[in-house]
């Protein structure tokens, strides 16, 4: 899994985003840092969500057949702790789904705070070594206020063996976009801090699959990406898949806009914290939701 597609790092630098959202040849796949938290720490996260109160399921937003613009939330084999701004696509400013939102992650933030301790929240200090020091990213990086107010960043991933839709996201890719509506964005990315991985990698399946779009020559589409061949589609258009298996303690970036998908889980349970991270453009600062 060790390639040229991946940089590997001690440290959270800002200059390997940069590399990461540049449109060069050369433009890497994923950015991986091991053990960006300890094993102790992982260890700590993992009794803290394994039996959560307010453990539900992350459902993935598809854009099926005409109605595009209009998602449909799907099972996707994930469950997840805290609150999803994709429960909100296709609804407007005001609406149930949007208040209950912002209302969850009023909860969800306290949750956190109480629950990491005597850590700190590793995504927040992600968020800081990106803000300060020799390493940050030249323009900083900020929580999102997409609706005018801060949201936040920050959501735990739970998969197990045979959850509903696994199989989905283990065959079929998928991309993670902000809609248009909610805010312009020019790229995306995905964070995942793995704080729990199978004990038996080889046989447990959970692998991370990324797609190297370089020769893929159409642009990805919801007509596309509603295909279910889509797998065998990448491929006959010159897009090759590579495998990472998250490591305990591991901190992996990639763009969310590539096809992605994660092996179906055979034994054990998979868990890591989670940020979608959006580029707008030179000049102006990440911005980190979920
Ligand atoms: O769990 C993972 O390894 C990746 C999850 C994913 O699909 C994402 O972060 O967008
Ligand atoms: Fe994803």
């Amino acid at each position: 899994m060790n390639n040229h597609l991946i940089l590997r790092r001690a440290a959270a630098h800002g200059q390997d985003i940069v590399k990461l959202l540049s449109d060069a040849p050369d433009t890497p796949l994923a950015i991986i840092i091991p053990n960006y938290i300890s094993k102790t720490h992982a260890n700590h996260l993992y009794n803290q969500f394994r039996n959560h109160p307010r453990r539900d399921s992350y459902a993935h937003e598809m854009y099926l057949g005409d109605n595009s613009t209009k998602p449909v939330l799907k099972k996707y084999g994930v469950d997840k702790v805290g609150f999803a701004y994709n429960s909100t696509y296709g609804k407007k400013y005001g609406s149930i789904e949007v208040k209950k939102y912002y209302e969850g992650i009023r909860d969800h933030i306290i949750d956190m705070a109480r629950r990491c301790v005597p850590y700190s929240n590793p995504i927040h200090r992600f968020i800081k070594e990106m803000n300060s020091g020799k390493n940050k990213y030249p323009f900083g990086m900020q929580i999102a206020a997409f609706d005018g107010h801060p949201m936040y960043a920050g959501i735990v991933r739970i998969m197990e063996p045979k959850m509903e839709g696994g199989d989905e996201l283990s065959e079929k890719p998928h991309v993670d976009e902000l809609p248009l509506a909610k805010f312009k964005l020019t790229r995306q990315l995905t964070c995942n801090i793995y704080f729990k991985v199978p004990a038996q990698p080889d046989k447990a399946g959970g692998d991370l699959e990324l797609w190297d779009m370089r020769k893929f020559s159409v642009e990805l589409n919801s007509d596309i990406l509603d295909r279910d061949d889509l797998r065998h589609f990448l491929m006959l258009n010159g897009a090759k898949p590579i495998m990472i298996t998250p490591q305990l303690g591991d901190l992996i970036i990639f763009d969310s806009r590539k096809p992605h998908s994660v092996k179906n889980l055979l034994q054990d349970v998979r868990m890591t914290l989670q940020t979608f991270i959006g580029y707008q453009g030179p000049g102006k600062p990440l911005l980190c939701w979920n």
